[in-house]
């Protein structure tokens, strides 16, 4: 799309959060809407070009459909909310997130999560995406689909189901010290040479003996 941004702000009533407010893009073009202040109940519908939002407060049942394009969310925490990011090459970043299920399809997605997530699920499909932890996970569903996917964890995760999407590609799973791979966190959908990478030691996985194994010979089998 040639031409210029759409600008929107949303702003709150005085001393109050920004409640039941609903934006949706025009048909076409790029655009850039901001929520300047913690928000309920809100929904924001995009279109095939790229739209970004950002949420400058808390987030508290939103539900967000950018569509194609490759889409921006900026977002301080959020709850109890349904984020569909479409195709194209899309970008998340946010604070805590709880409650909360994003999807993204074809297309390299970025998605960090710079506080802690609980229950939260991301479907971030087909293209190589990068999933980032900057805190706790606990019930988490992360299903990468296709592609070289990069997931980087920095806390303890548990009770978390990783799909690698049983593909050709390499894969990469970080954790900083085998301690953070809590009770209940299993790797599914891996393949022949993806990457388990603990504390800096690296784990390639082994359909043979269906492990992750180090060069040393350490193994680290789940399920
Ligand atoms: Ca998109
Ligand atoms: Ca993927």
């Amino acid at each position: 799309m040639v031409g210029d941004t759409l600008n929107t702000r949303i702003f709150p009533n005085s001393g109050r959060n920004i409640n039941d407010v609903g934006v949706k893009e025009p048909s076409a073009g790029d655009t850039r809407t901001t929520f300047g202040g913690a928000s309920k109940d809100t929904s924001y519908i995009g279109n095939a070009d790229d739209n970004a939002v950002t949420y400058t407060g808390d987030a508290k049942n939103a539900f967000i459909s950018t569509g194609a394009g490759d889409d921006t969310l900026i977002a301080s925490d959020i709850s109890k909310s349904t984020i569909s990011l479409g195709n194209g090459n899309n970008t998340a970043i946010t604070g805590a997130v709880k409650d909360t299920t994003f999807t993204s399809g074809t297309g390299a997605d970025s998605y960090t999560i710079l506080d802690n997530a609980n229950s939260v699920k991301i479907s971030s499909g087909a293209g190589d995406d990068t999933l980032i932890f900057g805190g706790k996970v606990n019930d988490g569903t992360f299903l990468l689909g296709r592609g070289a996917d990069v997931l980087d964890f920095s806390g303890k995760v548990q009770n978390t189901w990783v799909d690698l999407g049983n593909d050709f590609d390499i894969d990469q799973v970080y954790f900083n010290a085998k301690a953070d791979i809590g009770n209940g966190t299993q790797i599914f959908g891996a393949g022949d040479g993806d990457l388990l990478i603990i504390g800096g030691e690296e784990y390639s996985y082994d359909i043979d003996q269906s492990s992750f194994i180090s060069s040393a010979g350490d193994s680290i089998t789940f399920g």
